[in-house]
């Protein structure tokens, strides 16, 4: 799954996921079967637990649907676990430094790229079952996402994009919105005219750039940007529209 994620990037092609923050893997199977690149499974916003997080990962990996994982912190616990359970990718929320974006890669990465606590008797070794230097190999084939959310961040933006181990960025309107003193307006010309700046730089030094849309007219004028990782609304929220539409349809309101 990795390969084909990566692959893609790297032609040039948008991939395209929602957030999942509901525990029940039949959610992660409806949008791997749907055809979707990606799910980012939630452990910054949303009740999910690292037990329901692992079978969320399985569900994943059954409908073929690249399990990325928004840890809650840079810390070992978040980050850590999260590999070890199965994640393919983790995400990390607020990164407003270079340094910051090191801690990221060298908890996310086994040694020579980072010092990523090692147990070969987790999920993603086979129980120790896989072969030792086929686990180190493939284990640092995950794919790191920072997020960009803050006025610091945009200030430090070359250097976090100039950190090793950081494969995409990934800006997040609404925090950003926040911190530009206009929370939520994520179509605001100044949150637009940052993310764009944002965007440019990031293509210039040939960093793929991600964000979060919801609804289908943001989500056009961020593909056309050039932004390749599209995140398109919630599990939760999808479900909700199409609760709404219905009631509307058959006047049930
Ligand atoms: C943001 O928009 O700030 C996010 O983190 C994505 O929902």
């Amino acid at each position: 799954l990795i390969q084909i994620f990566k692959e893609k990037l790297q032609a040039g092609k948008p991939v395209f996921g929602p957030f999942m923050k509901t525990s029940d893997p039949g959610f992660v199977e409806a949008a791997g079967y749907a055809g979707m690149d990606f799910a980012i499974l939630d452990m910054e916003h949303g009740p999910v637990n690292i037990q329901d997080m692992q079978n969320n990962i399985r569900a994943a990996q059954v409908s073929g649907i690249l399990p990325v994982v928004r840890a809650a912190a840079v810390t070992e616990e978040a980050i850590g676990k999260a590999l070890d359970i199965g994640a393919a990718a983790v995400e990390i929320p607020q990164i407003s430094t270079a340094e910051e974006a090191k801690e990221a890669v060298r908890l996310a990465k086994f040694s020579p790229l980072g010092e990523r606590g090692v147990c070969r008797f987790v999920r993603a070794a086979h129980y120790s079952s896989m072969e030792k230097e086929h686990y180190f190999k493939q284990a640092n084939e995950t794919i790191v996402i920072a997020q960009i959310e803050g006025k610091e961040a945009v200030e430090n933006l070359e250097e976090i994009l100039a950190v090793e181990g950081i494969d995409i960025i990934f800006i997040g309107p609404y925090d950003l919105s926040q911190s530009l003193g206009v929370p939520g307006q994520v179509n605001h010309p100044r949150v637009v005219e940052e993310m764009n700046q944002i965007v440019t730089v990031a293509k210039s030094r040939g960093v793929v750039v991600g964000t979060f849309t919801d609804s289908g007219r943001m989500m056009e004028m961020w593909m056309k940007a050039g932004v390749q990782y599209i995140s398109y609304s919630v599990d939760v929220g999808i479900f909700h529209e199409a609760c709404k539409s219905l009631t509307e349809k058959f006047h049930v309101l």
